[in-house]
């Protein structure tokens, strides 16, 4: 593994734990041994001990296993002996990795126990993986760092070291499943079902010792593309046949298997719609053959009409999910869960919480969000989404009052993030980028984490004795709110380039059949989803944020335009007129850009000069792209409406 960088976890970050006599008090294997290893491996390091049995004379770290079982975990500190123990193996691993996030201070002061326990049982990383080389996506759809980890030339990689070196690092920010292939199944990973299972069961082996469980995209279709059925017609016995046999031998393969993942009847792939069949229908098909095992099945709700006739104002792609899932509630399985879009479109840097989260009382609920930025720099820009993903965490769909997100998340079916690795030595193409990874596992455990501390675990834990913190800090805290000054305005979305999606085109979407508007003319831009006058959208939301977005004067600026079509003088809440904002905050997060790059560019001489190296030419495209962002948005607009920019800069 030369040619690849460390991530978060280079071997000083076990420093701490590799200098102590530690007493593991547990018999076994598994996850167990997964954790002596560790401990031995930090010992043969540093100089520490480690000791398997009783008796914790002279030991600094008490390391033990309950008999509950389970991933939480009681840290304490006494009479200079720090003491984990694990509800379960699991629980001991994530306990010893949050002793490691701890460093020195888990061996300072006296501790009173605290309990940690993660609030989403299952967090998930989905892949979106070709297996082979897509003639337009490439190997992996959306993948911004390189080709697969998992496959070469369509083939299982022979050598998975990588793959575990991967485990160990979503284990040690609390991620517990991964699909290893895209929802998008195309001809060779519809394979992986069958024939291919073998690939699957490596790699599944490979995650188990980190406590992470493998699912599978599968195609609708399959009991007719792999079966030879003349039907995948969900209530047909013959299909639940196929798919039970399907399962059975999926299990036999990987008895702790975690289930599928489909994207069905979404932009292309097959589903239940072709026999008139509903969605719940189709996900309590494979509900049904994955429940004797254990497994669970995740059914996206990212359904919508993308052949839409953009002349047709009333059809509105953002009430799609909600229009099709909402009359389905109360009808999936129980371990049938429904994976929604974090947002009504496609993972926009800014948009509206989805409605649909809140509006499925009766049906479990996973909320995905997207760590491979394909809307938020594709890993050129230094963008980090932590704090994006706390704010969707932390709303609340009915006000203040009542739960969030995060708590409708944890009581269904939890977190899952598009995955944003790849064979790039640095992980992520970027190597700052890595920290979006680490924070989405970190809130998943524990939504109501502050996203500039984990963004501080992860510079410590990636960076540890050196010091670039203060200049991380600068340069990723406030990113996605750079990012978002700099590309399309006031939660309108888009503007980008069709197909590859990088960098601006204003009317690049405005006449395709997407979806995806901003209907911007001489006097005014913005979507009217208003009920009173648009496409009644804001219905979709409980009180108070019907009544919020409905209102023009109540709306946040931040999604004015995602909600309203306004002249562009008009007053926005900060003071400023709306075009008067678009040309102020896209001047601002070029600016920003710069400061960033210098900022960077300072900490030269105390980063590894390969990752230093990779920062800079990043930064410097940054720049480049928000400019061009700037300069395209800009003169757009000033064209459009004729205002002119009232501190007379340049527009084109
Ligand atoms: O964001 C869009 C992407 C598609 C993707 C789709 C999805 C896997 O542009 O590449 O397909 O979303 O989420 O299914």
């Amino acid at each position: 593994m030369t040619d690849v960088h460390a991530a978060w976890l280079p071997a000083e970050a076990f420093r701490s734990i590799g200098t102590r006599n530690v007493l593991l008090a547990a018999d076994g294997g598994g996850l167990v041994g997964t954790v002596a290893a560790e401990v031995a491996h930090a010992g043969d390091t540093f100089g520490g001990s480690l000791r398997r049995g009783t008796g914790g004379d002279g030991a600094d770290l008490v390391l033990s296993v309950g008999a509950a079982g389970g991933e939480g975990f009681e840290l304490s500190r006494a009479g200079g002996v720090t003491t984990v123990r694990g509800d379960g193996p699991a629980g001991l691993l994530y306990g010893l990795f949050h002793v490691v996030r701890l460093g020195e201070a888990a061996f300072g002061a006296d501790r009173s126990p605290e309990r940690h326990q993660p609030a989403m049982t299952r967090r998930m990383v989905d892949h979106w993986d070709n297996v082979d080389v897509h003639p337009v996506m490439g190997q992996v759809e959306r993948g911004y760092a390189g080709g697969s980890v998992f496959w070469r030339d369509g083939a299982a990689r022979g050598d998975l070291a990588r793959v575990r070196a991967y485990a160990r690092l979503l284990a040690a920010c609390g991620v517990n499943a991964l699909a290893v292939n895209n929802v998008n199944v195309h001809a060779t990973e519809a394979h992986l079902l069958t024939d291919r299972l073998g690939d699957v069961a490596a790699i599944a082996e490979t995650l188990r010792p980190y406590g992470i469980r493998t699912h599978l995209s599968v195609s609708f279709a399959a009991p007719v593309t792999l079966g030879g059925l003349p039907s995948a017609d969900p209530l047909l016995p013959e299909v639940r046949h196929w798919w039970e046999a399907a399962t059975r031998r999926v299990y036999d393969a990987i008895p702790d298997f975690g289930g599928y993942v489909v994207k069905a009847d979404s932009e292309g792939q097959p589903g239940p719609f072709a026999y008139g069949r509903t969605h719940a229908e189709g996900a309590n098909l494979l509900a049904d053959a994955l429940a004797p095992h254990g497994g669970v099945v995740h059914w996206r709700a990212f359904v919508y009409n993308h052949r839409q006739d953009w002349r047709d104002r009333s059809t509105d792609r953002a009430r799609a999910a909600h229009d099709h899932f909402v009359p389905l509630d109360g009808r999936f399985r129980d371990n049938a869960i429904l994976q929604v879009k974090y947002g009504p479109m496609d993972f926009q840097p800014r948009e509206p919480v989805s409605p649909l989260i809140a509006a499925m009382p009766s049906t479990r609920v996973a909320v995905e969000v997207q760590a491979t930025q394909e809307y938020t720099g594709q890993q050129r820009h230094v963008c980090y989404l932590g704090p994006l993903w706390s704010d969707v965490l932390g709303f609340g769909p009915w006000g203040t009052d009542g739960t969030t997100v995060a708590g409708i998340a944890a009581v269904g079916g939890g977190l899952v993030a598009v995955s944003n690795v790849g064979d790039d030595p640095f992980w992520t193409g970027h190597p700052l980028a890595q920290a979006n990874l680490y924070a989405f596992g970190r809130l998943a455990w524990d939504p109501r984490l502050d996203p500039g501390a984990v963004l501080d675990e992860w510079i410590g834990l990636t960076f540890p004795g050196q010091s670039p913190r203060d200049a991380l800090h600068a340069v990723m805290d406030g990113s996605w709110r750079t990012y978002e000054r700099y590309t399309a305005p006031l939660g309108v979305g888009f503007m980008v380039r069709p197909g590859h999606h990088y960098g601006p085109d204003v009317d690049g979407y405005e006449y395709t059949p997407w979806g995806t508007y901003h209907f911007a003319d001489r006097d005014g831009i913005g979507v009217d989803r208003s009920r009173a006058t648009g496409t009644g959208f804001t219905g979709q939301y409980p009180p108070p944020w019907r009544d919020v977005y409905e209102s023009v004067e109540l709306c946040p600026d931040e999604l004015l335009l995602f909600f309203h079509h306004v002249p562009y003088g008009h007053l926005l809440h900060s003071g400023s007129t709306v075009i008067q904002h678009i040309y102020d905050t896209h001047f601002a997060g070029v600016e920003e850009v710069a400061a960033m790059r210098e900022r960077w560019a300072s900490v030269a001489g105390s980063v590894d000069p390969a990752l230093h190296g990779r920062v800079a030419d990043l930064l410097d495209e940054q720049l480049r792209s928000a400019q061009e962002w700037c300069d395209q948005v800009n003169s757009y607009f000033h064209r459009k409406s004729g205002v002119p920019d009232a501190r007379g800069r340049h527009v084109y």
